[in-house]
This record gives structure tokens, sequence and C-alpha cells, in this order.
């Protein structure tokens, strides 16, 4: 029996495979420019942050959310969606972002980040925010939780769903992540790609001083991985890997690392250079500055 409702149907955001490759480019980077203002909003609101992250990653999160995946943003609860798993949940104020992009979030609950009673804590959690699949945080568990939903997805016959899960540098650190790694390989989850945001950085200093996890690829390919590298500051280049990783996703029943070097603070000058990166304070009439530079470096780049 069917059952009629009155509700509308859900817009369905599907990839963007099938449109040009330059036309792809653009968008993602639209939306690049997009998250990283609305970082600035969120950034404003508390005066600190981990805002050099959020701007360095803004480019891999425009390509999961503005090309990558399918899911409905009026209905993040829809079986057939993509799922981007959070692992950094101290990247939250990246995630509202991309979600406020994506449509999933109002653009006007930005400003109350990490505010009290607000939907869109410091940290992100799945029982607070529409569009957050974990509560990550507690680093180390988000790719266990993706190897299970990968699994889950396949053992309901929906393997054509992708879950995508998002690490830090410093996360590698975690022995929990390379169990992760092992079974994902173990049961053939080319459902499951892992994306680690190697921006060199982590709390207690310089990823290669605090603990080195290099050389990456070498690592992730003995551990049984499909593995690609990438600029992942350069959307033709992000582009190009996730295409790579969706084909072969059933071929080879490999699970897909894509392992991105990025920026801290990218697209505002002033704070890629800027010490203190992790947790950065950002005085109050650096704001708009911040969005000027964010500007010109979005408009000479689309020269
Ligand atoms: C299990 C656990 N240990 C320690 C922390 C504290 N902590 C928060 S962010 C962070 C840095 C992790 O490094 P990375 O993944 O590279 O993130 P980034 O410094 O680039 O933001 C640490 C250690 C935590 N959140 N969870
Ligand atoms: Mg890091």
């Amino acid at each position: 029996m069917t059952i009629q409702t009155d509700a509308p149907v859900a817009t369905i955001h599907e990839p963007a495979r099938a449109l040009p490759l330059a036309e792809r480019v653009r968008r993602v980077r639209d939306a690049a420019y997009q998250i990283r203002l609305n970082v600035l909003v969120e950034g404003e609101a508390q005066g600190e942050g981990y805002v050099g992250q959020a701007l360095g990653v803004a480019d891999v999160l425009a390509t999961i959310y503005a090309d990558q995946m399918r899911f409905q943003p009026a209905n993040t609860e829809w079986a057939e969606r993509d799922r981007f798993l959070l692992s950094v949940g101290h990247y939250a104020l990246a995630i509202y972002a991309a979600l406020a992009e994506a449509g999933v979030l109002p653009h006007e609950e930005l400003g109350t980040y990490a505010a009290d009673g607000s939907r869109l804590p410091m940290s992100a959690m799945c029982t607070y925010t529409p569009g957050v699949e974990i509560s990550g945080g507690s680093l180390g568990h988000g790719l266990g939780l993706g190897v299970g939903q990968a699994l889950g997805l396949r053992h309901q016959g929906m393997a054509d769903q992708k879950v995508l899960v998002l690490f830090g540098d410093g996360e590698l650190d975690e022995g929990s992540t390379w169990e992760a790694a092992m079974s994902a390989a173990h049961w053939k989850l080319g459902n499951l790609i892992g994306i680690v945001d190697m921006n060199g950085l982590q709390a207690d200093g310089r990823t290669e001083d605090v603990l080195s996890n290099e050389p990456q690829e070498d690592r992730w390919r003995a551990f049984g991985w499909h593995t690609q590298r990438v600029d992942g500051n350069d959307p033709l280049e992000l582009i190009r890997a996730f295409d790579a990783a969706v084909a072969l996703a059933a071929p080879t029943g490999q699970p897909h690392m894509i392992i991105c070097d990025t920026r801290l603070g990218k697209g505002v000058p002033r704070l890629e250079s800027r010490e203190k990166l992790h947790f950065m304070k950002i005085a109050a009439d650096e704001w708009d500055p911040c969005r000027v530079e964010l500007t010109a470096s979005y408009t000479a780049e689309e020269k």
C-alpha cells in the first residue's frame, strides 16, 4: 500500500558528475568562497576558534557538498543519502558553514555559533545539529564509525551510498584509526572514502615534530586502501580524486583514502601566516579586513 502524504517532495542534491568539468570547478570555487565567508561570520560571533582549520578545509567541504554528495537538504535523515562524518569535531564551524551553503542550515543561525542554547555547539554533535551525522571531537572514533556505517549500508543492500569520513593529521596518532583502517580493507568497503586533512599542525605543534606520520601514501596502501594524495586547496585535483574513488568503488572493493595537503587560514593571507594557528584569537577590528582579503584572494583566483 502506498501512503499518501501532503508533504512537498524534497529536493535531492545530486552529484555534479554529468556537468562539464570547468563548470564543476567554478561551482566548487564559489561554494568554497561562501563557506569561508560563513566561517568568518561564526568566528566573529565568538572572537576566537578553530578558524584556521575551517578556512583550510573549505575547498574539501565545498567539493563534498557542492559536487559529490547525494542528499536532501530539507531531510537530513533520508535513508538513501550519502553520509559525511566529521571525526574532527572541533572543525565544527567548518561543517556548519558548509551545511549553510548546502541549504541545510539557515544562514541567520551562523551568528549563534557556540552561544548558550544554540544548535551550533563549539564541537559538532549529532544530537544538536541537522546534517551532523556523528558526535566527533573525541578524536580517533570517526573512521571506526564510518566502517560500521559502510558495512551496515551494504548489509541493507545500499552499497551505492557512500560514507565519507574527514579526520585530521594529528588524529592519525590515535591507534583506533589504524584498527578501523585494517577492518575496512578486510571487509572490502569500497563505499568508504576517508579524507585526511594534512594541515601539518596539531594541538602541541607541527605534526612532523610531535609524531611524524609520513609517508602517508605508503602507509594507507600497506593497509589495503586505494590511495591518492592531492592539493586539498585545488578544486580540480579534489574533484578528480573523488571521481576516481567513486568510479573504483564497486570494481575493486578497496576502501579509498584521499590525503589532502591543505593550508591553515587559506584565502586570508593575514591568517595564513599567523602564529598560534591551532586556536586563534582574532581582534574585533580584524574581521572586516579578513573579509576584504578573502574577497581579494577569491577575485584574483578567478582571473
Ligand atoms: C581523544 C582526544 N585527545 C585529545 C583531544 C584534544 N585535541 C583537540 S584538537 C587536537 C589536535 C588534533 O590534531 P589534528 O587532528 O591535526 O587537528 P588540528 O590541530 O589540525 O586542528 C587535540 C589533541 C581530543 N579532542 N580528543
Ligand atoms: Mg592537523
